[in-house]
Formats: C-alpha cells, structure tokens, sequence
C-alpha cells in the first residue's frame, strides 16, 4: 500500500509552502513573502524511521485560473468527461510557459493526488476564487479546503461558506502555529476523505504519537543529563607559590561559566535536532552566573524559585544531605581575596529552614584552595551549592522547549529564549527536585537520581503539547 500523496494549491502568498513545511515537518522548504517564488512542484515526504507516511506536494500558485476554466469548458461534453478534461488540459499546455505554473500544479492532482486548496482567512472572500476551485471540483479528486488566518481570521466565516460550496471539507488550520494536536487532527480528517488512505493516514498518527513521546522521553534525558553535568562541574588551576590568587580566580570563573554555556548550548541543539529543527536560529543569553544580577536573591524569582520556594526546597535538599550541604565558611569572597589561608569549604550543619540557602544565595559557586605536595596550591571553583542554579538551568532549558513544542517547521523567525519564565511547579515537584538535585550533587546514587529527574522532566515535556486554544 503506497502512502498518500497531498498537493497544496492556491493563490500566491496564501500559506502553502508553510503547511507544507509544517504538516512534513521539514524546516527546508521555502517560505518567501514574494509571491511566484515557487515556480515548480516539490515533494516533500513525511518520514518516521525511514518510513514515508506520506507526501505533500509543494505548488506554484494557480493565477491564470479563468483562462484554463475556458478551455476545460469548450473543450468537455458533460460532467463525466470533467476528469479526463483536467488530463486533457495538462496534456495539451504542458510546454506552454503561459500555463506553465498551472501544469505543474494540476499534474500531481491528475497523477491521484489527493488536494488540499489553501485560501487566506484575512483577505475577504470573492468570486474571482470559483473558477480556480472549479477546477479543483472539476478534477475529481478528494480534497479539503483549509482557511489559513495570516493575520487575523476576520473572513474566516464567509471564507467557510463560499468553500463549502466546493468542499465538502472545511478547517480553519494556522499555517505557521498549528500545535501538533492539530496538525494530528488534520491527518485523521485526511483519512476520512478516501477510504484507500484510511489505514495509512491512522497509521501515521499512530507512528507520530509514538514518535512525539520517544521525543519528549530523549528529550528529558537531555535535560537531566546536562543539569547533572552542570551540578557536578568544577574548573581547577594550579597556583604557584606566592603566585597571586586574584588573576587566576577570574581565569577560572570565566572558564568555569563559559563551559556551562557552552553545555547548554549544546542542549539546545540536540534537542532541537531531536525535534527535526535543523536550521533554527535562537537568541538566548548565556547565564551570566556570577556576574550579574540575576543570581542575587531578589531578582530569582523571574528564574528559579522565590524566597518562599527556596526555603521549602532548602529544608528538603538539607534533609537529604545532612552535614554534605554544610554552612560555608562565612565571608566567601571576602575571606579568599583577604588571605590565601581561609580555606572555604563546607563544614558541619544542615542547611536549616531557608538560613542557609541565603547564605549561598549570591555564589554559584565557591573558590576552595588547597595546598599540594609538590609546591603551590590548587585552586577550584565549583561545583556549585547553589540551590537556585539547577532551578534556573531547569527552567530556561523546559522554556526552550515549550517554544519548540509551540512552533512549526513553517515558522522562520528566530527563537527568543530571552523572555521571562512561568515556574509551572508545585511545591511538592520542587522538593522532589531539590532532592534529586541534592542527590546528584553529593554523588550519591547519581544514575537513580538522573532518571528520577529525568522523569520528573517529561512529566513537564509532556504537558507543552497540551493544546492552548
Ligand atoms: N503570520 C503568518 N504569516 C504567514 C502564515 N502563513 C504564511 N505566512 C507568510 O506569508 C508569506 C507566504 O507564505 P508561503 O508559505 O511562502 O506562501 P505560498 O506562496 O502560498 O507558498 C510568507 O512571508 C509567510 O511567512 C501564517 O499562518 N501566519
Ligand atoms: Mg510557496
């Protein structure tokens, strides 16, 4: 049984490029606000593992539809010729540059392409559309008509009724943000148009669901493997004696806050990747970490978790680790630059109530110095305490990823990551967080808290395909 094949017709400019790039799931077909930029059918099928499920055919735009309804007429005895007439006519016009566009786009019809007709919802209805979708009637093949609403839907209701003179199929279908609910929903209405693609149409979207929670389950995966990495990373430098210390702390901070940046960098791309984004372009901000603001107490709350939150997760991550999360040593930074023999590191005492994440509330990370056999001193940042850190790596990594389950392989424009983020949490997913955070932190059991993780990551994977509208 071989999969359907869909051709996307319609005027120039109507969105059919950008359903084809999003029902394909393809992030290469060309989108251009030229009109006439496409100038030959192109297929594009859809692939899970290697398996086409079926196929779109990308279109130039019919513009000359008045002139081919002409020739059909004069050239057709009654409606059981229509079909042949269509064939006729592509037949006859084929090497004709005038018609050129239009052969182009009737002959995957002719070849038994099923026909999805593209209008735009925010340009009012008018007659001059009947003849192009005469012609579509006049071809016999199954079709459906999808109401694209470029800037608003405003004429979505007399689009309905004048397309519903000629299909008996009508959906209103957001080219470039359909989520993909919809776009599921659309191929189960395609399966109901022709009973020989019932089957494969409902094997698609079985295979798609498939693909989509493998998706969200790698994609987790990604998340809790990068938050572990980054939990447990330190950067280390050896000091010579009487070498001073101010230089190279600097050296290590920026080293240190690079190759988290540059992690998850890398985390976005292959969670893009994994999502078929190949060529996405993003603007996010890499975590200024210490430097910035955005660590101090008062501003966490637009990242990771508020005053309140804090000392609920700080009691439970406490709890797990007893002395492991220890009181610093006071004076972080000031103690290190005033003399090279305050050692900072943790010491005896739970982190009790919120008292102690304050105290580590404004470093990512602390300086530990410690001397070595063969002369000098070691120096080391990281790993960080930071309670809010993984909450911020966390959330900027589930906001990336609620933007990419929002967006279609139709929308060019760059994502924006630089925007504030919903803490969707409850309490009690924080604590469990907290716990797994504190877990991998301290080393222990580190593979059993990374799949803990990882399943409390796709729980919120899951829930950014919820439709919104
Ligand atoms: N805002 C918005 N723009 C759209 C939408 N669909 C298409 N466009 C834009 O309209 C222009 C033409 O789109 P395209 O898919 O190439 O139309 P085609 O000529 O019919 O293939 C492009 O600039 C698209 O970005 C949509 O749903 N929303
Ligand atoms: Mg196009």
């Amino acid at each position: 049984m071989s999969a359907p094949t869909f051709a996307v017709v319609g005027r120039p400019n109507k969105g059919k490029s950008s359903i084809v790039a999003t029902l394909a799931r393809d992030d290469s077909v060309y989108i251009d606000s030229r009109s006439g930029s496409t100038r030959w059918a192109r297929e594009f099928p859809m692939q899970v593992n290697g398996e086409t499920l079926y196929t779109l055919v990308d279109t130039p735009g019919i513009q000359r539809a008045r002139e081919v309804m002409d020739w059909l007429q004069a050239n057709c005895r009654d409606a059981s010729q229509r079909p042949q007439a269509v064939r006729d006519f592509v037949e006859a016009h084929r090497s004709e540059e005038r018609f050129a566009d239009e052969c182009q786009l009737l002959q995957p019809i002719v070849d038994g392409a099923g026909i999805i007709y593209v209008v735009d919802g925010s340009c009012p209805y008018g007659a001059d559309y009947e003849a192009e979708m005469e012609i579509l009637r006049w071809s016999g093949r199954p079709s459906l008509a999808l109401i694209n609403p470029i800037d608003n839907d405003d004429f979505a209701d007399e689009w309905r009724d004048g397309l519903g003179q000629y299909f008996r199929t009508v959906r209103l279908f957001d080219a470039q943000r359909a989520q993909v609910t919809r776009q599921l929903e659309l191929l189960d209405l395609f399966g109901h148009l022709d009973p020989s693609w019932q089957s494969s149409l409902a094997r698609a979207v079985t295979l798609l669901n498939r693909e989509r929670e493998e998706q969200h389950s790698q994609c987790s995966l990604l998340i809790a493997d990068m938050i572990s990495a980054a939990l447990t990373f330190q950067v280390s430098q050896k000091l010579p004696d009487g070498a001073p210390l101010e230089p190279v702390r600097k050296l290590l901070a920026a080293n240190y806050r690079e190759r988290q940046a540059k992690r998850e960098r890398n985390c976005r791309r292959q969670v893009e990747e994994l999502y078929h984004y190949h060529d996405l372009k993003r603007n996010e901000q890499a975590l200024a970490l210490e430097e910035s603001d955005l660590f101090q107490l008062d501003d966490w709350y637009l990242w990771g978790l508020n005053r309140r939150s804090l000392v609920a997760v700080a009691g439970s991550a406490g709890a797990v680790l007893g002395g492991g999360f220890g009181l610093m040593v006071d004076g972080a930074t000031g103690g290190l630059l005033g003399g090279l023999g305050t050692l900072i590191s943790g010491t005896a005492g739970a982190v009790t109530g919120g008292v102690g994440a304050w105290k580590y509330s404004d470093e990512i990370a602390q300086y530990r110095l410690k001397g070595i056999p063969t002369g000098g001193k070691q120096v080391s940042y990281g790993p960080s305490r930071n309670l809010n850190f993984p909450f911020v790596l966390l959330g900027r990594a589930l906001l990336h990823h609620r933007l990419l389950c929002h967006r279609t392989h139709a929308d060019r424009s760059s994502l924006s990551l630089d925007t504030e983020l919903l803490d969707q949490a409850n309490d009690d997913q924080r604590r469990k967080l907290a716990r797994c955070f504190a877990r991998i932190s301290s080393g222990k059991k580190v593979e059993e808290q990374r799949a803990q993780l990882a399943s409390l990551i796709l729980d919120r994977c899951r829930a950014h395909d919820t439709p919104t509208n």
